[in-house]
């Protein structure tokens, strides 16, 4: 990867541009002859990403916050080192509203551009075992997403939860199908977190679902016939799958959503919680990767 001073200052002519995007917030615009990108550098957050004379992938809220401390509502919000709620902590760990650190940008031959981040130090931190993450967006004609974190500690075990929590666009929640989870265990938080084995091969949302499914390293596939297109996310060193949407009563609770959202995105989020969570022995480094491609049904 190149990452020469310049580059990193003035951005690539016609492929990678800094901008300040919402709320002022330092962001990134990629451009390859196939797609575009927008990723920010509060969260490393990816808000957008289209293939040319495409809908977009990804949903973005139109009520997100853009400020400090605050995380966005779509795109790819990158949950480390816990997912869900911790006492005293707040959900989701702290990796999510940390302004990154951009430290490459590689325009490869193929036409690909990556654009790697790495998470700054910060006093959030400082409860865990010495750590580096390091986060690598690549914009192609799919969507490629690396996140490699690294126990530095010489002695002390890191145990930690990692999740890539995608808001994927779709025409219309009722007309979805996901694929790729029969026979999986789950927990479905709207019960209680009681566990649960899905039996479909082809899910429909039609209430509010959230679900940790448990074991999980297949591709899952979102169908969308309003939109005559596949999503398909395929991982490695993922086993956790999480699959959300609010519905209506908990989309009207969230102030940074709008009432009717729930109608145009669903999460399928690629990651290792819950029980899945990683134990990192000293010196060893976990990669989490997952694209994303769509194609015509
Ligand atoms: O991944 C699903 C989930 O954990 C849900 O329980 C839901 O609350 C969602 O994430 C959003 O969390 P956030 O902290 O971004 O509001």
């Amino acid at each position: 990867m190149a990452s020469g001073k310049s580059e990193l200052n003035d951005g690539i002519p016609g492929r990678v541009t800094f901008l300040d995007g919402r709320g002022e917030l330092a962001m990134i615009e990629v451009s390859t002859a196939r797609s575009t990108a927008e990723i920010y550098l509060h969260g490393a957050h990816v808000t957008h990403f289209k293939k040319k004379d495409e809908p977009p992938v990804l949903f973005l809220s139109q009520c997100s916050r853009f400020a400090e401390n605050e995380p966005i509502r779509g795109g790819i919000p990158v949950i480390l080192p816990w997912f869900g709620p911790r006492e005293g902590l707040g959900q989701h760990g702290f990796a999510r509203v940390k302004k990154w650190e951009l430290k490459e940008l590689a325009p490869a031959p193929d036409g690909s551009v990556s654009v790697r981040f790495r998470l700054p130090d910060c006093p959030e931190a400082s409860g865990f075992p010495p750590f580096t993450a390091d986060f690598i967006v690549t914009v192609d004609d799919a969507l490629t997403l690396q996140l490699s974190i690294t126990n530095n500690s010489p002695d002390q075990e890191f145990p930690l939860e990692n999740c890539l929590h995608t808001y994927f666009e779709v025409g219309d929640i009722n007309a979805i199908s996901i694929t790729g989870l029969k026979g999986a265990n789950y927990l479905d938080k709207v019960a209680n977190f009681a566990q649960k084995t899905e039996i479909n091969d082809a899910i429909k949302i039609n209430s509010e679902v959230d679900r940790i499914y448990l074991n999980t390293v297949e591709p899952v596939e979102i169908i969308d016939a309003r939109l005559g297109r596949k999503i398909r996310i395929e991982k490695h060193g993922s086993v956790s799958t999480v699959v959300w949407n609010p519905w209506i009563t908990r989309a009207q609770q969230m102030p940074d959503f709008g009432n009717e959202e729930y109608q145009r995105m669903v999460c399928v989020e690629s990651g290792n919680v819950a029980s899945n969570n990683i134990k990192l022995p000293p010196g060893e480094t976990s990669t989490l990767k997952v694209k994303l491609s769509t194609m015509p049904l």
